[in-house]
């Protein structure tokens, strides 16, 4: 399998990392400490250097409950570190919904758009479909900022299946390449623990679509609800549940500790050595 990303063609023949890179005072887990341009690109060179496939470079936390910020403040914290980014040898996507951010970091020379609204702001899917870039279409159930208040489903794997595969459909319909897109279900956007770790054991249903699977599992609270630990201590949950998630066939991780996730998918894909992806 392959992801088509503008220029380059990312081989998804075994497993790779996407490194975050959150240039926001209130990321996930980061807490300000890449706030300032300077210190988010040593958190590029850094990333790259512990061998992301990708780096995702995101100004607006979706952490529940975070601060929304000005499309020109998210332009002011992102452009900086892309344009230093794009020259590295990494693939470099942006972490955003806006299309005025999209429409900016594609001109910059993004190679993809990682947007957890799935391009349904009006002018988002415009703008990717007017590019050659990959764009990855994540579910969220909600916004983030009510999202973890109620989550409800039926049935989670059915009804999260369905809305990928409508977005996927209408970027289709829009001229995107369907080796251009990546699907992720969204783990902890609307999702209680119990619903996270049904996608997670039923993640064939989302690879069975044949569009490579991202997941992003890093740090999040479902870590903390199951270990009890604090986010600056679930790095053997989010190692373990990434080696879990690509075992489940997902090709794309996405992480906040490279160098020990690109160990452990290693790990695994030399295990899995000759079996067809
Ligand atoms: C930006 N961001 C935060 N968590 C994420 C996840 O799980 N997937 C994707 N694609 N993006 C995410």
């Amino acid at each position: 399998m392959k992801l088509v990303c503008g220029s380059q063609t990312l081989d998804l023949s075994t497993p790779k990392v996407m490194g975050v890179v959150n240039v926001t005072p209130d990321s996930f887990s980061d807490g300000g400490a890449f706030a300032t341009a300077r210190d988010a690109i040593a958190r590029v060179e850094h990333v790259v250097a512990e061998g992301a496939a990708i780096v995702d470079i995101g100004g607006e936390s979706t952490r529940p409950g975070a601060a929304s910020v000005s499309v020109s403040e998210e332009l002011h914290r992102v452009m900086p570190v892309i344009e230093r980014a794009v020259q590295l040898p990494v693939i470099v996507s942006v972490d955003t919904s806006r299309p005025e951010v999209i429409r900016a970091a594609l001109a910059a020379g993004v190679h993809m758009v990682n947007d957890v609204r799935a391009l349904t702001l009006p002018g988002a899917l415009e703008a990717v479909a007017a590019s050659d870039a990959a764009v990855c279409l994540m579910h969220m159930q909600g916004k983030p900022g009510d999202m973890q208040d109620h989550p409800r489903y039926d049935d989670v794997v059915g009804e999260v299946a369905a809305y990928l595969a409508a977005r996927a459909l209408a970027c289709a319909e829009a001229g995107i390449a369907r080796e251009r897109i990546a699907i992720d279900p969204g783990f902890g956007f609307g999702k209680t623990l119990v619903h996270n770790l049904e996608l997670l054991r039923r993640l064939d249903v989302l690879v069975a679509t044949r569009l490579p699977v991202l997941v992003g599992l890093s740090r999040k609270r479902m870590i903390g609800a199951i270990t009890g630990r604090p986010v600056g201590e679930r790095l053997a949950g989010s190692v373990t549940f990434a080696a879990i998630a690509v075992l489940r066939g997902a090709c794309i991780v996405r992480a906040h500790d490279v160098a020990e996730t690109v160990d452990a998918l290693r790990v695994v894909a030399a295990v899995h050595e000759g079996e067809i992806r």
